[in-house]
């Protein structure tokens, strides 16, 4: 059953997954990491064969996309989607900036990267809209080169596949887990080596990213889902079924899955019995019964305490129930997106932000994926003669006191012109 603490109580130890089970899996991605990263398609071979039961040898490591006809309202709905995740990234500011300061020209280029992976998670569900998620915000960047892959098992995934080819996607690698991280990562005699890996996955996945990084840049590590919902209304027209659906769907990926909710004891016995209630009713209910064990019901009426908690705990999704749950904005430091009143739901498939999102507490220091991931920023300076005069006496000044022959020497040619 779920967790139910006063907000007092509540401390960032409770936040810890348990330690040794990822010191396992670390271990274990370290080796098949190097594995790739020295053996390249033959090892490759080997762990398709060992984790995805695949025979890549025969089949190949990617398939060429299928043109299918979908005509059904998964089509329809999947088009509505793309253009709002479209009409979204839009906006986001995206260009160089310049300024002239004398003679001089000085600025910013923004670039995108050359190369991106996609990582579509397996597993028992279905990611279409995760591709639609991942690639948009790289598109509207201007990524020239995009790759994605996945499990074997889904390369029959008949909206997977509709939705690729939507975006101009003609082939699909058939690779997964950390072995499908590293084969993109280093490259091997099959695969591309690419600049930045992308996407939600598996622990597997999530630390085989973090191990790649510095070789190759990364999203971000985006692990298992989060959601915390605080209610702080007490209206009549509060709609407890409806908030705790929106919980629980945050809860029914995986069951490393969690979920906070902060709310006033008089709603703690009624959210209680709506909780149990829908996992048992829920198609879902294993992993739900699961997740909802590293989750937390937390009482807490302090609204300025309230939000203290949020901000450590830093969720990937908040979800504010208030009167008007904007007047929080300003005091909301830590969290991956905020949907005021009853929509963080939405934020899955359909209201316009990609849904790879920081968890794990990363939104204290990291951002959701969106077009700015993909960009990078290269300095411009180009100094007129005179400006340069002018600075050199300064900068040989610094050059000295640092110690650096070359350095002074280099810029005493300027002054002396
Ligand atoms: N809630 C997930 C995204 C997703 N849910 C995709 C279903 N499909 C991100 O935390
Ligand atoms: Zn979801």
């Amino acid at each position: 059953m779920i967790n139910v603490i006063k907000g007092l109580d509540f401390n960032l130890k409770l936040l810890r997954m348990e330690e040794s089970k990822v010191k396992e899996v670390e271990k274990e991605v370290d080796f098949i990491v190097e594995e790739i990263r020295t053996k390249g398609d033959l090892a490759l071979h080997n762990f398709s064969l060992k984790f995805d039961n695949y025979d890549s040898k025969k089949y190949g490591f990617k398939i060429s996309v299928p043109e299918i006809d979908l005509s059904n309202d998964f089509a329809t709905a999947i088009k509505v989607m793309i253009e709002r995740v479209k009409n979204y990234y839009i906006h986001e500011y995206k260009n160089s900036w310049f300024y002239k300061d004398g003679e001089s020209i000085l600025g910013q280029l923004i670039v995108p990267v050359d190369s991106v992976l996609l990582y579509v998670p397996g597993g028992k569900a279905s990611y279409p809209s995760t591709v639609v998620m991942g690639l948009i915000p790289a598109m509207i960047a201007g990524v020239k080169n995009l790759y994605v892959t996945t499990p074997p098992s889904k390369r029959e995934d008949r909206n997977l596949l509709y939705t690729l080819r939507l975006l101009g996607i003609k082939e699909l690698y058939v690779l997964g887990g950390a072995h499908a991280i590293s084969a993109f990562a280093y490259g091997t005699e099959s695969i591309p080596k690419v600049d930045m890996i992308i996407g939600p996955g598996n622990l597997y996945v999530a630390l085989a990213k973090k191990r790649v990084f510095g070789d190759v840049n990364i999203d971000g590590i985006f692990g298992p889902s989060e959601i915390l919902v605080w209610i702080n209304y007490r209206g009549k027209d509060l709609n407890l079924r409806k908030i705790v659906c929106d919980f629980l769907a945050q809860l029914e990926h995986s069951p490393y899955d969690r979920g906070w909710m902060i709310l006033p004891e008089e709603l703690l016995d009624k959210v209680m019995g709506l909780i149990k209630e829908e996992v048992e009713g829920s198609g879902r209910g294993d992993i739900l019964k699961e997740a909802i064990k590293n989750s937390f019901l937390i009482i807490e009426e302090d609204e300025e305490r309230a939000i203290n908690l949020i901000n450590q705990i830093a969720p990937e999704h908040l979800e504010i129930i208030d009167f008007s749950g904007e007047r929080h904005i300003p005091y909301i430091k830590n969290a991956g997106a905020i949907f005021i009143n009853h929509s963080s739901i939405f934020g899955d498939f359909i209201a316009g932000p990609s849904h790879i999102l920081p968890t794990g507490g990363s939104a204290k220091f990291s951002s959701g994926l969106s077009v700015n991931s993909f960009l990078k920023r290269i300095s411009f300076v180009k100094l007129s003669a005179k400006e340069q005069k002018i600075l050199a006496e300064y900068g040989s000044i610094i050059a000295r006191e640092e110690g650096f022959y070359m350095h002074e020497k280099s810029l005493r040619n300027y002054k002396e012109e």
